[in-house]
This record gives structure tokens, sequence and C-alpha cells, in this order.
């Protein structure tokens, strides 16, 4: 890829909310500084940059007290532009946090009443997502928790969330969609403290379910970074297990507000390992990214933000493969993991074998001896991040 070619293209699977880009730039402390686009307008404008996907809550699209004329006809629209904009929707999830009546959360609430709304909400949600084509169904519990612990234990939280997960997978059987499930984690905000903190705590949860196999974890960066978190690690725990169904692409800077920045914005290195991880092993599902333009721009400034997020990432894909092609960087690798002839085999375990390793005289010396040249590793990549290699 040349470096004027960072054109993205419908094979990089780029895609963006509706409430992405049609973000209004409210905040705790004050109003919008944008107008309403509407859904119709961001499926062309996502056209317009070259983007592949649109996806949306429920409310994105069709307003919660719409009525079932209403539904049907802003469906109709919206599909057509999405067929005139050349966009798929590849994802739908449900808002289960914007309307008051979540306030006590929604699947977790306690009062069974609310915990059947949110039920019949995203059964809803499920409907119009499959009327759209998504095969992938997220999960954002962004109102399960607590500001006091007072109010339920929070094992109790656990399972009435299984127990909803247990019943939309059902209803994706029963309906036919084949939705793949994607659970997102955050530690906090709206709530005090979120259940699902990290997708650690999603992986763990998971295969406690009746249908572990349809569900798996869409994780966010600013959500693990919040945390504190490396975010790749926790991403290629969840590649590993085959669990990452979907991914949120965005950046956050460490102790702050849940900021939603332009993807690889505040950091270029930690977004660099991810692609490169994400590329490295082939992912094929969509590049989302879940991020706003800052509250100072117009809606040329949104394209101006969404272009760069496409961007960030395919200048961090090229630098990847340069990284990879790099034959000194190739040299380290290959000398840091060299194994030294001798040493017992312990890929998995024998009665033989382990005799053999009890048996081995280790010379802890002679490992010492072993250069491990981490720093010069970590400034090739440097030098390449920066543009000098
Ligand atoms: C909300 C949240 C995101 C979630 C979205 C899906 S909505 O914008 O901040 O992280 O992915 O519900
Ligand atoms: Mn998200
Ligand atoms: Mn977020």
């Amino acid at each position: 890829m040349s470096k004027t070619n960072y054109q993205p293209k419908p094979e990089h699977k780029f895609s963006f909310g509706l409430w992405t880009l049609g973000n209004r730039g409210r905040d705790p402390f004050g109003d919008a500084v944008r107008r309403t686009m509407p859904p119709t307008e961001i499926a062309s404008v996502l056209g317009e940059i070259g983007a592949w996907g649109v996806n949306l809550h429920d409310n994105d699209l069709v307003p919660i007290d719409a009525t079932p004329a209403e539904r049907d006809r802003i469906v109709r629209e919206f599909k057509k532009a999405c067929q005139q904009g050349g966009i798929v929707v590849p994802m739908a999830t449900v808002n289960l946090f914007f309307h008051p009546v979540f306030r006590d959360c929604a699947f977790t609430a306690n009062d069974p009443e609310v915990r059947a709304y949110a039920l019949q909400k995203t059964l809803r949600a499920m409907d119009l997502g499959a009327e759209l084509g998504a095969k992938i169904f997220v999960l954002w519990g962004g109102r399960e928790g607590v500001e006091t612990d007072a109010c339920r234990r929070a094992d109790e939280a656990v399972k009435r969330l299984r127990e909803a997960v247990n019943y939309l997978c059902e209803y994706n059987i029963a309906q036919g969609y084949k939705y793949r499930f994607a659970l997102e984690a955050k530690p906090n905000e709206p709530r005090g403290d979120i259940y699902m903190a990290t997708t650690g705590h999603y992986l763990g949860f998971i295969p406690t379910l009746d249908h572990p196999e349809m569900v798996g974890v869409n994780p966010e960066v600013a959500h693990e970074q919040m945390a504190g978190l490396n975010f790749m690690h926790g991403v290629a725990q969840a590649w590993e297990a085959g669990k990452l169904f979907h991914i949120d692409l965005n950046d956050q800077a460490p102790g702050r507000y849940d900021q939603d920045l332009r993807f690889g914005s505040n950091n270029p290195k930690s977004a660099f390992w991810l692609v490169k991880f994400l590329e490295d092993v082939a992912y094929d599902g969509p590049r989302h990214f879940d991020a706003h333009a800052y509250r100072t721009e117009d809606y040329d400034g949104v394209k101006d933000f969404a272009r760069g997020c496409m961007r960030t990432y395919l200048i961090l894909k090229e630098k990847a493969a340069r990284w990879n092609a790099d034959g000194d960087i190739q040299t380290i690798l290959k000398e840091i993991s060299a194994a030294v002839p001798g040493t017992p085999k312990t890929g998995s375990y024998s009665a033989k074998g382990s005799a053999a390793l009890l048996s081995h005289v280790f010379d802890k010396d002679a490992i010492m001896q072993k250069r491990l040249p981490y720093e010069k590793l970590d400034q090739l990549t440097i030098d390449i991040l920066l543009g000098v290699r």
C-alpha cells in the first residue's frame, strides 16, 4: 500500500454506529452543538466516505413510541438509503440505558416488570436487526450496575443476566435468526459500578450459559483502558477462546471520563499493537468505530473524524506489515525464543517426560547469559511508528 493510498474499501469492513456519526455533542454539562442528522443521511455520508457498514440501536432508527406503521415506513426508507449508499447493516443492538424506566438496570433490575420490558424491547430489536440483515447482536449493559450495593446481591444480578441471555438465545433459535451475541463490558459510567466490568468477566460468564457457542464478546478499547487494562491482551484472550465476535474501536486517556475518541488519536502505540494483532490473526469481523467527533466540530468535522478513524487503522495496518517484514526485528524475535538443545520437552504431560524434567539440571547462570534486547526491539518499533524506518 502506498503512502498516498489509505482509501477505505469494503473488504476492510469498517463500520460506524448511527449513534457515532449522529452524536450531537451533548455531555453531562452541556447541550447539543450539532443538529440531528437523520439515519438516512448518515447512511449516505458513510457511503460517501467509503465505509462498509452501519450499526444501530433500535431507537437510533425507530423512536421508542413509534406506531407499527411508522416503524415500517422508517425501516423501508432506511433500507433504501443503505442500498443507495452501498452500506450493509452487520450489527444491531438494543438501547436499554436511555429511557428513565431503566434507572435501576434492565435485565438485572429489581422490578420484574422492568426486566420483562427489557426483554420485550430486546426481542423487538432483534426482529428489527434481522429485517435489516444484521448477523451480530451486541448487548451493552450500561445500566446494569449500582451506586450502592445495598440494593441487591451482586450474584443475584449475575443470575438475572444469565436468565435474560438464555431467553434471547432461545428466541434466536426459535426465529431462525442465526445471530451471534456479542457482550460488551465496561467498568463504570453511567453507573457507579457496572456488573460485567471487563471482557474477562464476560469470558468467565459465557461458559455458564445454556448456549455458550452462540455468545461471544464485543471488547471496546476505551472501556478496558478506563479500567487501566491492556486492551490488546483482552482481545487476544477473547480471540484465543474463539469469542471475538465484534470489536469497538476508539481511544481513551486513562483516568478520564468516557471519551470515545477517534481511533488511535490518544495512544497510537497501543492502537498499533491492536491492529497488528487483528491483522496477524486474520480477524475477519467488522472493524467498528464506536467513537464520536470532538464537541467543537460541525458535520464537516464529523466526516474528518470518521475518515480519520479509518485512515489511522490503515496506516497502522501498513506499519504492522512493515514490522513483520523487518529483518532486524525478525532476527531478534528468533533469538529470544530459540531453544537450547537438550531442554526437556514440556508441551504435554507424560510420566516419562515428567521424570526427565524432574531429573534435569538447569544451569541458571548459563540461562541468564542469553540477551533479551527488548529495548532495541521496542525502539525499532518506535522508529517504524514515527516513520524513520
Ligand atoms: C453507547 C456505549 C457504547 C456501546 C453502544 C452499544 S451504546 O454509545 O457508549 O460503548 O457500544 O450499546
Ligand atoms: Mn461500545
Ligand atoms: Mn464507549
